[in-house]
């Protein structure tokens, strides 16, 4: 029987197009635990570390000395300074959006803070918070989830992970487990999927999530895709609807680390099935899909970060389904987050204490 589910999952891991060949680069050295980059329009990136410091690293790599004014974050186990955005009109507004976790009221939560970039590229300005993931939990410092992505739609969209606190991502009348659909000052938008049902949060796009860190909407289709960490097992790559419930933690693939089991089916009517599975798992932290000209080969593929074990995985796909795997740079190093930079390259983060921006390009 494993024989034949191995068997299985190579038959399914094939690559579904030839081999393409690319080369690796270290573009940027000197960042400890970096988490979220985002390229400015001019094609300078900005990138977090989590223990709470960003950056701006130049097109030719040079990376600067901390900006001022990044908030002050809470540094402890999963948080710290998590993601960064920059608003789809940054050329006038230079605004820029961070999540980060921080103590309120004796317990851990997600935050989402909104700032604009100095004109010279040298501080941030005003950052104040927006949203506070409530309600706030005394005990865990994991599965702060917090990607922030923007949409075709205007709406900024938020993954929250349910601080190790299973049945809050269920819960209609808390943000954590949840994917948010939010206006630019962090309000909830007035068209969401549960704006006016009683007893529910508005800022909720989707529920029943474990701890999403991918965010990134398929250029071809529009709609917004999700990566989760499953427990041991079950790693999750969801194609989002509206209102749609992804069943955590009432279906999974995975089991509990203790061997134990958590759900009793990993299917059910009324929940979403997840788009593609990992089991064992991946550790799928940030994603993005490849739309540029570098690669034509890979065109219309996610990339996948994964942390454990190391591995850049390419899935092919097709509309809003996944079609193939492929695993790159296996065993390589921790991978946090993957972008598409403006040049049509691939830059990866690696998770370490003496972190870095590496570069894929073609050869
Ligand atoms: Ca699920």
């Amino acid at each position: 029987m494993r024989v034949l589910a191995l068997l299985l999952v190579s038959l399914l891991t094939l690559p579904a197009t030839a081999q393409t060949r690319f080369r690796v680069e270290d573009f940027a050295t000197g960042f400890e635990y970096p988490w979220g980059a985002a390229f400015l329009p001019d094609g300078r990136l900005l990138v977090t570390e989590r223990p709470g410091r960003m950056r701006l690293v130049g097109r030719d790599g040079a990376v600067s000395a901390p900006l001022p004014g990044v908030p002050a974050v809470e540094a402890r186990g999963q948080g710290g300074l998590l993601d960064v955005a920059v608003a789809p009109d940054f050329a006038t507004t230079r605004e820029v959006y961070l999540c980060h976790s921080i103590v309120v009221d004796g317990g851990a939560l997600t935050r989402l803070v909104r700032a604009r970039l100095r004109a010279d590229g040298g501080a941030l300005e005003g950052a104040a918070p927006i949203l506070d993931v409530t309600p706030t939990q005394p005990s865990g410092r994991n599965h702060f989830g917090c990607r922030i992505v923007f949409g075709p739609d205007g709406a900024m969209y938020l993954s929250t992970g349910e601080r190790q606190n299973q049945t809050r991502a269920q819960k209609g009348d808390d943000l954590a487990g949840k994917v948010l659909r939010l206006a630019r000052n962090g309000a909830a938008l007035a068209d969401n999927p549960f704006a006016r049902r009683p007893g529910w949060r508005p800022e909720i796009f989707t529920l029943g999530h474990r701890n999403p860190q991918g965010l990134a909407f398929n250029p071809r289709t529009g709609t917004l895709w999700e990566a989760e960490f499953g427990p041991r097992g079950g790693d999750e790559i969801n194609v989002l609807r509206p209102g749609a419930n992804y069943g955590w933690p009432v279906v999974t693939h995975g089991i509990d680390y203790d061997g134990s089991r958590i759900a009793e089916a990993s299917s059910r009517p009324g929940m979403e099935d997840p788009a593609h599975v990992w089991v064992p798992s991946i550790s799928p932290s940030g994603i993005a899909f490849y739309d540029g000209d570098a690669f034509p080969a890979w065109r219309g593929s996610l990339f996948v970060a994964g942390l454990n074990p190391p591995v850049l995985v390419r899935l092919s796909t097709q509309g809003d389904r996944v079609t193939g795997e492929e695993r790159l740079l296996a065993g390589m190093v921790r991978f946090r987050q993957v972008r598409q930079g403006p040049d049509g390259l691939i830059y990866l983060l690696t998770d370490e204490a003496r972190g870095r921006v590496l570069r894929l390009r073609p050869g």
